[in-house]
């Protein structure tokens, strides 16, 4: 299978390069692209050198499949002159994520919308990935009825030039800055920019893209997202209320046989998820699972997972396995 990977010098690309790779994605030839400055130079792929083409010579090579994570402005302009090409587009980006035209996917969840007739699908923002994830099975069981969430989230999430700035104070160079403040030694309580209604676009993200994915606007989330000086995955703290009363037993048992999903939960040997053991890693981790004994059927818990991996390239090279094994790719 031809495959193109738009962005594939940024972090999230060089990322689906490699979980392409580790998964065993069935690639015949890959055709990296990127902006007009990286055209020429070289990408290596399962030992091989590809050069990096524009969008438009990608095209004309006709891909089977394009996996875009190039921005939200890249994705307006490219993903529909892929799709009028006859190219399936999986994208990363926002641009798309919330247009009714469009599905929303986390394979586990929804993969099962998708028809032959989706050629633009959009991949979801890293921190809802990880969250529903874990909230989907534990709705299906109990009906839930409202989220709060507050994140913990590294500067990957921001791409090259923020781990440069965290790197570069941390060793008190002077340097290119990404954020509006300083990260290292800080917490940033601001991710993306502000909406009129006080809250950042991360936030609305969180709240809006949650509804879509779980196909249910009964679920009510509220979201505080916030940049910590970590790199190797976000945290969340999710406080859940739902409609039915649940048993915390059962709770852990839903979690522990949920594909994708490992329960890290033994306070008595300090064990539970955080994003050092979470790096590298594909699947999203639970722990600190407790009842809120401040009101009924509520729980709270602490959802980990590497934001570059599930939160990004594994779901959207998980995707493309669903359209493969439906054989429409
Ligand atoms: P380039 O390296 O040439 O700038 P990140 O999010 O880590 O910063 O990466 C963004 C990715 O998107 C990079 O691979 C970048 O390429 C790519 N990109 C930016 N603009 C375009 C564009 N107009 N067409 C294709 N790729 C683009
Ligand atoms: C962050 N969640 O951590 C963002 C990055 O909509 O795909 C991903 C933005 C997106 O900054």
């Amino acid at each position: 299978m031809k495959v193109a990977v738009v962005g594939a010098t940024g972090l999230v690309g060089s990322k689906m390069l490699q979980v392409l790779t580790e998964r065993n994605f069935p690639v015949t030839e890959l055709i990296p692209v990127a902006s007009e400055r990286s055209v020429g130079k070289e990408v290596t792929f399962k030992g091989k050198p590809y050069k990096v083409v524009n969008a438009d010579t990608a095209i004309s090579m006709k891909p089977d499949v394009a996996l875009f994570s190039a921005g939200g402005s890249t994705s307006l302009e490219w993903a529909p002159k892929f799709a009028e090409a006859g190219i399936t587009v999986i994208d990363n980006s926002s641009a798309w994520r919330m247009d009714p035209t469009k599905k929303l996917v986390v394979p586990e969840i929804n993969g099962k919308t998708l028809t032959p007739e989706d050629k633009i699908i959009a991949n979801p923002n890293c921190s809802t990935i990880q969250m529903v994830l874990v909230l989907n099975p534990l709705h299906e069981k109990y009906k839930i009825n409202r989220v709060v969430v507050s994140t913990y989230q590294s500067v990957t999430g921001t791409g090259v030039k923020a781990v440069d700035q965290l790197m570069n104070e941390r060793k008190g160079i002077e340097g290119e800055k990404a954020y509006a403040h300083q990260i290292d030694l800080n917490v940033i309580p601001q991710i993306d920019v502000f909406l009129d209604n006080g809250y950042t676009k991360e936030e609305m993200k969180m709240v809006k893209e949650t509804v879509k994915i779980m196909g249910d606007s009964h679920i009510r989330v509220t979201a505080t997202t916030v940049r910590i000086p970590v790199i190797g995955g976000h945290s969340e703290s999710v406080n859940i209320e739902f409609d039915n009363e649940y048993d915390l037993a059962e709770v852990r048992s839903i979690l522990e046989n949920t594909p994708g999903v490992i329960v890290v939960d033994d306070p008595s040997k300090a064990q539970y998820p955080m994003p050092k053991d979470a790096h590298e890693k594909d699947e999203v981790f639970v722990g600190r699972i407790r009842r809120d004994e401040t009101q009924e059927k509520t729980l709270n818990m602490w959802i980990v997972a590497d934001n570059l991996r599930k939160g990004a390239a594994t779901n959207a090279v998980q995707i493309a396995e669903f359209l493969h094994s439906q054989k429409w790719i």
